[in-house]
This record gives structure tokens, C-alpha cells and sequence, in this order.
């Protein structure tokens, strides 16, 4: 379906408030979305599969770690410009975004915040051009919400570590090179959280892809399993301490999965109004009944709630003040009214809503995994419940 050109999103001018290099940025996502992305999520989504060779093109524009330094061959661009990017990426799909933020949040920003100066310097430059995919494995089979409870542990040998455990629900997992692996080691008596570098050849590391999924099916879901896995003592992220370090990772990741899933919202919305406009049923179209007014008017209102909130976290990033429970607020607000807004869309289009002639229904199964991952709607109810009232309801 082309992208319907006389509806707009951006009903409160957003637009005015952006400075043209964002523009500029957002501009070239859009053009990448809808030029190179959009002929192929179809067929991506039906096979399970995702655009590998759409991956050196995210290098080339720049959209891994655009936040980070220019001296690691990053885009050093500002917050606003990397919502920006997130939003139209996930305009297109959340698998799509995911790979940008998997490989950006969870993969270079550990390693620039945490690593050795050799770390940065090989992977950086690497990872940014798309030369190495990376992925994250934080959760485990028996501990998602509740990452502090991980049985993955890494025990220190001569020269290095010997690693065991398993993680499950990695995005990317057996498409990387790289994993940046979080696992529990043994220090001066105490078990603190550490991060690993693993490169996909060692020894004792299995990667495995997980079958059977409705949701991000144009993504690739794995499970990693570490049998008596030796890595090297260099591979271990001296910077990484506690469970903070991969809590750190998270923040940056929600912060572009709140914008993010507002471009999903978007796709809905405007698939939406376009399908109310000319659909003719009792004789006139239904967007002209009230009842489909009241959906779309509490759809673009909430779309435009969503973009006011990621736009001020924005500027809260980049001054350096905005605080990781701001960030539960968005993520978890942002997340659950898209996927809100794609079961009011999908209701409009009637029957032709559960085919992926639209793009709805696809929003709709991804946005259940993107209201579930990176912390439940749950998890960041609780943070901000915590953050509020001073009373911690994980103890
Ligand atoms: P808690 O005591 O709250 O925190 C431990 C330390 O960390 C600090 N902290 C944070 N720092 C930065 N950002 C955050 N978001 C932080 N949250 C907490 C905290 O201040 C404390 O610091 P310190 O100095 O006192 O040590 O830890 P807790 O064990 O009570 O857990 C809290 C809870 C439940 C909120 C946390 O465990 C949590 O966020 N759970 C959700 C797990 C989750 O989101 N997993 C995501 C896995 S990765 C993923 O889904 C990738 S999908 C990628 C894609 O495809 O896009
Ligand atoms: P659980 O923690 O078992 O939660 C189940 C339910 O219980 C939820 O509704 C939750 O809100 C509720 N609940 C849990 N604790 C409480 C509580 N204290 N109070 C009230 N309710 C509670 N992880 C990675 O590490 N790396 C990745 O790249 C990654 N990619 C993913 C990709 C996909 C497609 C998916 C589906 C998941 C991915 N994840 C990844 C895992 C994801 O982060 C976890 O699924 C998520 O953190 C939730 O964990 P869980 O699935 O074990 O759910």
C-alpha cells in the first residue's frame, strides 16, 4: 500500500520545533523507510526473515551509535535526531527499529561507557558501519523482569574466564558477531554483574533461533547457550559493575523505543483515516459516521500527547537531566497507547484489518512484544510507583 500523502500526524506543528539537521536526519529515515524498507517487510514478515542486505545501508546513514562520537566513526548527533530516526524506522516496523537499537543502545553504548580504550576503538568503528551486527543478552529463561536473579556466571581462570548459562530472547542473537553478555562473577566473595564481549566463534558459544513467533516475525529472536565458553581476560568490560551497568544500557534503549513506537502509531493512524476516507458502507464513507470520528480523533490525539513527551525527554537527554524513571514514563505510556491505537485501527479496516495488505495488523502483533520487552508496562508502572511514593513494590 503506498503511504497515503494527505494525512497528517503532526497535529500540534512538532515540526516547527525541530532544527533543520534533525529535519535533514529524519527526512533521510523517511526516504530509507519508505524507498528501500517498505518493498520488502512483507515478505520479511510472512518468511520470518530480516532484511540482511538492507543492514550495511543502516551503516551508511549513519544509524548505529548516531549519538556516539565522531571519533569512533560515529554521527555524534543529538537525541532528538536519534527519537527521530527510531520513529521512522519503527514507522516501518518494530524489527527494524529494534536491529538500530539493539545494535546502538545494547551493543555500542556498553562498550563506549563501559570498555577498555582497545574495546572502543576495535568494535566502535566496526559496529557503526554495520562490518559487525552485536546483540544483548541480558534476560534468561527463568529471569525476564527480575534480571538481578540470572544464573549465568562467568568464574575466573588463568588468563581469562569460563563462562555457563543461558540467555533467551535475544534480538539478533544468532545473526551477530558479537554478543555483549552479562553474567555473574565472583569478587572478594561477593557475586557482582559483569559485561562480556563474545565473539560469536568461540568455543562453548551456541546460538540457536527461537521458531513459532507471531510478533517481530521480520526480526530475528535466539536463545544463547555458554557450555564451559572461555573468553580472555581483555574481553571482559572493566568499566561494568552491578546490576546498574546493564539497567544503563535499558535507559537508552527505552528512550528510542519511546519515540519509536509512536511511528508504529503513526503507521495505524494514517492507514486508518486513509481506509475511513474511502471505505463506503450504508451508503457513505465511514469516516464520516461519528462513532469512526471519535477513534480517530482519540488516536491522533493520543499520537499527539506521545510526540509532545519523547520530544521534551529529548531535550532532557541532551542537557544531561532527564532520569531513567522519565524514561519508564514514556516507554511505558508511549507503548501501550500505540498498541492501543493499532487494535482501534485494525477494528476500522473491519475484515481487510487482519491482512497484511495494511500494514495493522503486523504493528499491532509487534507492538505486544515492544509493550512486553525492555521492561513490562508492569515494570514501569512500579518504577514510577517507587520513584513516587519512596516504596519499593519489587522487595
Ligand atoms: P534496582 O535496585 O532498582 O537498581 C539497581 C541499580 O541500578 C540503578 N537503576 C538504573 N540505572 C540506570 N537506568 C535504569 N533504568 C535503572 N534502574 C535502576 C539503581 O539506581 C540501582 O543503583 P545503585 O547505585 O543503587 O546500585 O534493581 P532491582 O533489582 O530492584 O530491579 C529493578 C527493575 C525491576 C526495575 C529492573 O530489574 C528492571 O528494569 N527490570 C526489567 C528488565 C528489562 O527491562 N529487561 C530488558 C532486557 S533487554 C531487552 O528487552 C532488549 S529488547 C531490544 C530490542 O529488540 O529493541
Ligand atoms: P516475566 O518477567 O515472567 O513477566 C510475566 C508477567 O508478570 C508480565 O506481565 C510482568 O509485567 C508480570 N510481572 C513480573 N514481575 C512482576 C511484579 N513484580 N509485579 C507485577 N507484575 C509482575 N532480552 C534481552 O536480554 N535481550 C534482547 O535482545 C531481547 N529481545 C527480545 C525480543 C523479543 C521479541 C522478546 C519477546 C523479548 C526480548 N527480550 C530480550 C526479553 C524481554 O526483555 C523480556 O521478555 C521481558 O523483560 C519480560 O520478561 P519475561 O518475558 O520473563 O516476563
Amino acid at each position: 500500500m503506498p503511504r497515503p500523502i494527505d494525512v497528517n500526524a503532526d497535529y500540534y506543528q512538532i515540526e516547527e520545533l525541530l532544527t533543520e539537521e534533525e529535519r535533514m536526519v529524519r527526512d533521510v529515515a523517511r526516504r530509507f523507510v519508505d524507498e528501500e524498507f517498505m518493498p520488502r517487510v512483507q515478505r520479511c514478515f510472512r518468511e520470518n526473515s530480516f532484511p540482511m542486505e538492507l543492514v550495511p545501508r543502516l551503516g551508511q546513514l549513519g544509524f548505529l551509535g548516531m549519538t556516539l562520537p565522531t571519533q569512533y566513526g560515529c554521527a555524534g548527533l543529538n537525541n532528538i535526531a536519534y527519537g527521530l530516526v527510531s520513529q521512522e524506522l519503527e514507522r516501518g516496523d518494530s524489527g527494524l527499529r529494534s536491529f538500530a537499537s539493539v545494535q546502538s543502545s545494547l551493543v555500542m553504548y556498553p562498550i563506549y561507557a563501559f570498555g577498555s580504550e582497545a574495546q572502543k576503538s576495535f568494535w566502535l568503528p566496526r559496529l557503526a558501519k554495520a562490518e559487525a551486527i552485536g546483540c544483548f543478552g541480558l534476560t534468561e529463561p527463568d529471569f525476564g523482569s527480575n534480571p538481578s536473579g540470572m544464573l549465568t556466571r562467568a568464574k575466573k581462570e588463568k588468563g581469562g574466564y569460563v563462562l555457563n548459562g543461558t540467555k533467551r530472547w535475544i534480538t539478533n542473537g544468532s545473526i551477530s558477531d558479537v554478543a555483549v553478555v552479562w553474567a555473574k562473577l565472583e569478587q572478594d566473595g561477593k557475586d557482582v554483574i559483569r559485561g562480556f564481549i563474545i565473539e560469536k566463534e568461540r568455543k562453548g558459544f551456541t546460538r540457536l533461533e527461537i521458531e513459532g513467533k507471531f510478533s517481530f516475525r521480520a526480526s530475528i529472536t535466539s536463545e544463547l547457550i555458554f557450555e564451559d565458553c572461555w573468553i580472555p581476560e581483555e574481553n571482559l568490560m572493566p568499566g561494568t559493575g552491578g546490576l546498574k551497568s546493564p539497567l544503563m544500557c535499558l535507559t537508552q534503549a527505552r528512550y528510542g523505543i519511546a519515540w519509536g513506537a509512536t511511528g508504529a502509531a503513526i503507521a495505524c493512524y494514517e492507514s486508518a483515516v486513509d481506509y475511513a476516507r474511502h471505505r463506503v458502507m450504508f451508503s457513505r464513507p465511514i469516516g464520516g459516521y461519528q462513532l469512526v470520528q471519535a477513534k480517530l480523533v482519540s488516536m491522533i490525539t493520543e499520537i499527539t500527547k506521545a510526540q509532545l513527551l519523547s520530544y521534551r525527554l529529548g531535550k532532557l537527554k541532551d542537557a544531561g537531566k532527564m532520569r531513567p524513571e522519565q524514561v519508564s514514563m514514556a516507554k511505558m505510556n508511549n507503548v501501550s497507547t500505540a498498541l492501543h491505537i493499532s487494535r482501534i485501527a485494525r477494528d476500522i479496516l473491519g475484515a481487510n484489518g487482519i491482512t497484511d495488505d495494511y500494514p495493522i495488523i503486523r504493528h499491532l502483533l509487534n507492538l505486544a512484544t515492544v509493550n512486553t520487552y525492555e521492561g513490562t508496562e508492569d515494570i514501569h508502572r512500579l518504577t514510577i510507583g517507587r520513584d513516587i511514593t519512596g516504596l519499593n513494590a519489587f522487595e
